[in-house]
């Protein structure tokens, strides 16, 4: 296909024309989800300089300082049957961040609003709350947005795979993955680690940014393809039976379930980190005390010694007097009886 059958494609696609009908679908929400900083605005400021065909315009507003700034879930409509939407980037993959992942992904939170990671059941509670704002007529398509800048630790790798393992249980399709700064990373070497995830629909892209905006044919031509591929997508999914509202029940279930079990899983940590600190103290204590009482048993042992030491010393200085008296005594006994003998001698 050249350009211009792929840009048919792309307008002419409407779920009307699909093998069913539209089945109760009306548009097609590509949404895109990944780390903070990984191109996601900037891959939609492509999209859109790609379709609309125009001056290049920092739509999603890309960031280059700490990565990204996108925190309001943004829908950017391409076409009037495809839309996408900017998530909230996020800046690791812990329970709360990636239960937000998931509400996000399953459509659960009204679009356009700002994104806040909560705590405890609050987020199950935006889902139920959001309910009556949200449309059922949305299909999802999942796209995973990383940089081939960014090397995938061997632990970070473990949790991406269930991030995307996750993602395809609550949408039912693996996502796609889109590979950005392609020209300048490991791109074979990323390529092969989702793959390796089992994800078998890779796209890598240079996006255009603002400092580099001059139209290239082969960039142009990728991003329609992608589209194409995501129309293809639906298309074959769109070709099975569906029912939006199920679904949508489904994924509220899922991802409620998700917090529950999140919920559930932090409270047996913390019983299991409190009874952890009970025990240390129990330990710390008795410890304590043992040392206590044998540092006593020390003190008194040394006291012993020492009455002991100073018995003996008043033993023997008790004798030293004895001894000095008797001598006196025996120095007067043999005195008085020199005298005597004299005085005798002398009578
Ligand atoms: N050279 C180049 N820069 C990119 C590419 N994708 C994103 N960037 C830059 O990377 C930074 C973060 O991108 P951004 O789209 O804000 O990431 P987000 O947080 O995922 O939305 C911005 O400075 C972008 O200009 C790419 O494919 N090539
Ligand atoms: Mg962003």
């Amino acid at each position: 296909m050249d350009i211009d059958q792929y840009r048919h494609m792309i307008n002419q696609f409407d779920f009307d024309q699909c093998k069913r009908g539209n089945q109760g679908f009306d548009r097609i929400l590509v949404q895109l989800f990944g780390l903070l900083g990984n191109g996601k605005s900037s891959f939609i400021n492509t999209c859109k300089y790609v379709w609309d065909d125009g001056e290049y315009k920092n739509l999603a507003k890309a960031r280059g300082t700490l990565g990204g700034a996108t925190t309001v879930r943004m829908p950017y409509k391409l076409t009037e049957n495809i839309t996408l939407v900017d998530n909230r980037g996020y800046k690791s993959l812990d329970p709360y961040e990636t239960g937000e992942i998931f509400a996000q992904l399953g459509n659960l939170l009204p679009l356009g609003d700002t994104v806040t990671w909560s705590r405890g059941f609050d987020l199950s509670q935006r889902i139920v709350k959001a309910e009556k704002e949200i449309k059922t007529s949305d299909f999802i398509v999942p796209v995973f947005v990383h940089s081939v800048r960014r090397s995938i630790a061997p632990q970070e790798r473990d949790e991406l795979q269930c991030v995307i393992r996750t993602a395809m249980e609550l949408t039912g399709v693996y996502p796609i993955v889109v590979l950005t700064h392609k020209t300048s990373g490991n791109l074979t070497g990323t390529e092969m680690t989702f793959r390796n995830m089992g994800v078998d629909r890779i796209f890598a892209f240079e996006n255009y940014t603002e400092n580099d905006t001059r139209k290239l044919r082969g960039r142009h031509e990728e991003v329609l393809k992608f589209l194409c591929e995501v129309i293809k997508d639906v298309q074959f999914r769109a070709a099975q039976p569906r029912d939006p509202v199920r679904e949508m029940k489904d994924r509220k279930k899922f991802v409620l379930n998700f917090v529950q079990a999140r919920e559930a899983e932090i409270q047996r940590l913390n019983i299991e980190e409190q009874k952890k600190r009970e025990r240390e103290e129990r330990e710390r204590k008795l410890t304590a005390e043992q040392e206590a009482l044998e540092k006593r048993a020390r003190k008194e042992e040394k006291m012993h010694k020492e009455e002991i030491r100073k018995q003996r010393e008043e033993n023997r200085r008790m004798k030293e007097i004895q001894d000095a008296e008797f001598r006196r005594e025996e120095e007067d006994a043999q005195t008085h009886h020199k005298k005597r003998k004299k005085r005798c001698v002398l009578q």
